[in-house]
């Protein structure tokens, strides 16, 4: 039997790894735990950057992103540009589960969703508008030129990423988010994407990414990381070779770096987790019955 580990971004995702460990000892899949893990912060109005109390975008409409995979079957679901459903992480997995498909978007998604039994809902709070005015007039956009401030700080960091190893030794991961604050309407980030926002597969591992999606998806972040852990990398060595590849690739276009961080988990249990400077990326981690948060290895264009 295999001792279940859980990760999840930020210091939200206490909340996750602590619900998903519980399912976890209770013999329950890995992408059954990290799902209920993730929908614990969704659920979480004060998590202003997932779900439930989710910021808005540039019009102030929450529009939310999310995807599932199983590493076993390499099954996967994803919802993208999703309004008015609490529960985007659930509704991936409905995709995966129930449809030919692997992601649905906007007004297609919130279609399934209503078939699918899900209850619509306005997801803004009065603390979730007031925080979205404080915000304002801040578009995202991607990084900026160097000399000016980067987007992507620690304030501005939402995503839940739920990474799960069960007691059978399979994987399963979530990454489920609002994305960025003030995105523009249809803005599609990589938190939805299999491959940039996370990946998931029992012969090599999984991993997940959080921060600037355009800088994610531009290295397709969460696949690299887990064929680099296929090649033999540990997890850790695996999340620094893609930092670097981000910091790369801003430098070659006279860019700082985003604030972009990745974690990632093998199929022995093995953790990394790895951004860059601006992220300031703090995961949480359940493991032996301890949980615990750390912050991840900051890398600078020029090492750490
Ligand atoms: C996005 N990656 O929409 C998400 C946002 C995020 O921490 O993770 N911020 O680009």
């Amino acid at each position: 039997m295999t001792e279940p580990v859980v990760i999840a971004t930020w210091p939200f995702g206490r909340q996750a790894v602590e619900i998903a460990w519980n399912q976890l000892k209770q013999g329950r899949p890995a992408l059954d735990a990290a799902i209920a893990g993730a929908q614990a912060v969704e659920d979480n109005p004060k998590v202003d950057s997932v779900g439930f109390g989710g910021i808005g975008n540039a019009i102030g409409t929450v529009q939310l992103d999310a995807c599932v995979m199983d590493g076993q079957t390499l099954a996967c679901g994803a919802v993208a540009g999703l309004e008015n459903i609490r529960h985007p992480a659930a509704l991936a997995r409905r995709v995966m589960e129930k449809t030919p498909h692997v992601l649905l978007v906007g007004e297609g998604a919130r279609w399934f969703a209503m078939q699918q039994g899900f209850p619509l809902e306005t997801l803004l709070t009065p603390e979730s508008v007031t925080n979205w005015e404080k915000r304002k007039p801040r578009v995202e956009k991607p990084p900026a030129p160097a000399g000016s401030p980067t987007p992507g700080g620690p304030e501005n960091h939402d995503t839940v990423t739920v990474l799960a190893l069960d007691e059978k030794g399979h994987l399963g991961g979530v990454c489920t988010t609002s994305g960025l604050a003030h995105k523009l309407p249809g803005r599609v980030g990589d938190s939805p994407l299999i491959g940039a926002g996370l990946y998931v597969d029992d012969q090599a591992g999984a991993a997940g990414g959080t921060g600037v999606g355009e800088e994610i998806i531009r290295i397709s972040g969460s696949f690299f990381i887990t064929e680099q852990m296929r090649a033999g990398k540990h997890p850790q060595e695996a999340c620094e070779t893609a930092v670097r590849r981000v910091n790369a690739t801003a430098v070659r276009r006279g860019m700082h770096p985003a604030g972009v961080a990745f974690l990632a988990l093998d199929p022995t249990g093995r953790i990394g987790a790895a951004c860059t400077v601006p992220a300031k990326f703090q995961y949480a981690v359940a493991k032996g019955g301890k949980i615990e948060l750390h912050a991840a290895k900051a890398l600078g264009p020029d090492g750490p």
